[in-house]
């Protein structure tokens, strides 16, 4: 899995929606930040203020979540992964089915060190996703990070195994602060993504290409003017 840099651009094969989710302080945002940079971080708890101005013009934002971009190549094809951070102290109403609309690939979070966000996960996130993904097809990762606090461990491995499977999906213990298993989650997630024929589709930029191209010519052509 080559990461091709921080700048943008418009030339991949594919751009796919991934969401991050599960209780405060869990380490979502440092999980992101250790993918996206390469490197370690101790971010402040997530409260949507990726950027300033965006934050009062975007709803989005002000309902805690944040987003980041990257761009890598995986068996040659070019991904664009737009990768969203959600703050899991709020709950944001009314603009939670947005949020999820259209993910491809969820990772859902919990702390090895605190049980309470282990139930969560599966009290309130898996049924939120359930409740709200819209794709039938769209991907799940468990994931048990701060194993590096194993003196500290609340939840067993095995449990956090016996849970994926419950949910059908797979699963990885991980550690942000250490980096371990870090680009293992994403890249187990992207390859199960780019599995599935469905998803490969609706995030091909060439099919989207080509729906924007059909959706014109079936358009009947514009007039100016209603009146003469
Ligand atoms: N020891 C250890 N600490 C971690 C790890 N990951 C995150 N932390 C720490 O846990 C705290 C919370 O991490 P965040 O990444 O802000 O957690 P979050 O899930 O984004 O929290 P919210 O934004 O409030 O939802 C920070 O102090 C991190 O440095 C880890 O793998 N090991
Ligand atoms: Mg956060």
């Amino acid at each position: 899995m080559g990461s091709s840099g921080k700048g943008c651009s418009n030339s991949f094969d594919y751009s796919f929606k991934i969401l991050v989710t599960g209780d405060s302080g869990v380490g979502k945002s440092s999980l992101l930040l250790s993918f996206i940079s390469n490197s370690v971080h101790d971010p402040s708890p997530t409260i949507g203020l990726g950027s300033l101005w965006l934050y009062f013009l975007c709803p989005v934002l002000q309902s805690g979540v944040d987003f980041k971009i990257k761009l890598l190549t995986v068996g040659g094809k070019r991904l664009k992964l737009t990768i969203w951070d959600t703050a899991g102290q709020e709950r944001f109403g009314t603009l939670t089915s947005s949020y999820y609309r259209g993910a491809h690939g969820i990772i859902l979070v919990y702390d090895v060190t605190r049980r309470e966000t282990f139930t969560n996960l599966s009290d309130i996130w898996a049924k939120e996703v359930d409740l709200y993904s819209t794709d039938q097809d769209c991907i799940r990762i468990l994931v048990g990070n701060k194993v590096d606090k194993e003196s500290e461990r609340a939840v067993t491995r095995e449990e956090g195994r016996d849970l994926a499977q419950r949910h059908r999906c797979s699963f990885l213990e991980c550690s942000a602060k250490t980096r371990e298993n870090v680009n293992q989650c994403f890249k187990e997630l992207i390859q199960k993504m780019m599995e599935v024929p469905s998803i490969l589709e609706k995030g091909s930029v060439a099919v989207k290409k080509q729906i924007l191209k059909q959706k014109e010519l079936d358009q009947p052509p514009h007039q100016s003017s209603c009146c003469s």
